[in-house]
C-alpha cells in the first residue's frame, strides 16, 4: 500500500521541525505540509526538512487538507492526516494503517480518549465539545465515535466517496458523518496525545478559536442532518 501524509500547518515554525523529524518516512511515498498563509517561517522550516511544502493562501483547516489531496500522486492508496504541532505521535500512524492494510477498514480514526492523552493536552471545553458532538452523531446516525481527533487514515478511494467540502473546522466531523452515511468500514484505534511542542494554539487555546470551532462543528451536524445523498 502506498501511503501519503498530509499535515496542515498555520504559524507552526516553532514546532514543525520537531514534528517532521519524528515522522517515520519509510511509511510514506509522499509527505505534504500545507502551509496556510502563515505569517512566520513555517514554509521555509518545513522545506528544510526535505518534504513537499504546498501553499494554500485560503485560510482554513479544510482548505489546507483539500489542497493536500489535490496534490497527491496518482498511485497513492491511503492518506494519513496529522497536525503540525507535535501533539500526535507520528510513529502511531502504523496503528492507523494496520486495519486498512489488513483489509478490515476503510477509515481509521485515532481516538485520544481511548488512548493516552497527556495531562493538559485536552482541555475541558475540548473534552466537553467532543462528548456533545459524538453524542449528537450517535443520536442522529446511530454510530458511537469516541473522539473527533485530527490523526486519521483513509483509503483514498473511500475518501473520494465522501465528497469532502468543509473549508475549516467542520472538516473532521464532516468526514466522520459522511463515512457513516457512505457505509464505509470505520474503526477507531487508541492514540496518544501530547501538549503542543511550542507555538500557540489557534483553536482550543483561544476563546475565539474554540467558540468558532464549536459553532462550526454544531452547524455541520445540523447541516448534514438536514441534507441527504
Ligand atoms: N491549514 C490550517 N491549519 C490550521 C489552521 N488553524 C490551525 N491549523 C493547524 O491545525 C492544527 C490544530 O491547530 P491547533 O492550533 O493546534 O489547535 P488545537 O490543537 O485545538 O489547540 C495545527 O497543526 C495547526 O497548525 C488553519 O486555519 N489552517
Ligand atoms: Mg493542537
Amino acid at each position: 500500500m502506498r501511503a501519503a501524509l498530509i499535515i496542515p500547518a498555520l504559524n507552526e515554525e516553532a514546532s514543525i521541525e520537531a514534528t517532521l523529524d519524528e515522522v517515520p518516512t519509510e511509511l510514506y511515498e509522499q509527505i505534504l505540509v500545507v502551509d496556510n498563509g502563515s505569517s512566520d517561517r513555517t514554509f521555509q522550516v518545513a522545506l528544510s526538512r526535505g518534504v513537499t511544502v504546498l501553499s494554500e493562501p485560503r485560510r482554513g483547516y479544510g482548505n489546507a487538507c483539500l489542497c493536500g489531496l489535490a496534490a497527491l500522486s496518482k498511485d497513492i492508496d491511503v492518506v494519513v492526516f496529522m497536525d503540525a504541532d507535535g501533539s500526535d505521535v507520528p510513529l502511531e500512524a502504523e496503528r492507523l494503517l494496520a486495519p486498512i492494510v489488513a483489509g478490515h477498514s476503510d477509515v481509521v480514526l485515532g481516538s485520544r480518549t481511548l488512548g493516552d492523552a497527556e495531562v493538559g493536552s485536552l482541555n475541558t471545553h475540548q473534552r466537553t465539545g467532543n462528548v456533545i458532538a459524538t453524542l449528537l452523531i450517535r443520536l442522529f446516525w446511530r454510530y458511537h465515535y469516541t473522539d473527533l481527533g485530527p490523526f486519521r487514515a483513509l483509503r483514498l478511494s473511500s475518501l473520494r466517496e465522501l465528497k469532502m467540502s468543509d473549508s475549516n473546522y467542520g472538516w473532521t466531523i464532516e468526514m466522520q458523518i459522511n463515512a457513516i452515511r457512505a457505509g464505509l468500514r470505520i474503526a477507531e484505534v487508541p492514540v496518544s496525545y501530547r501538549r503542543r511542542r511550542a507555538g500557540c494554539s489557534k483553536v482550543s487555546g483561544s476563546v475565539c478559536g474554540s467558540f468558532s470551532a464549536g459553532v462550526k462543528i454544531l452547524w455541520t451536524v445540523v447541516r448534514l442532518r438536514l441534507t441527504h445523498w
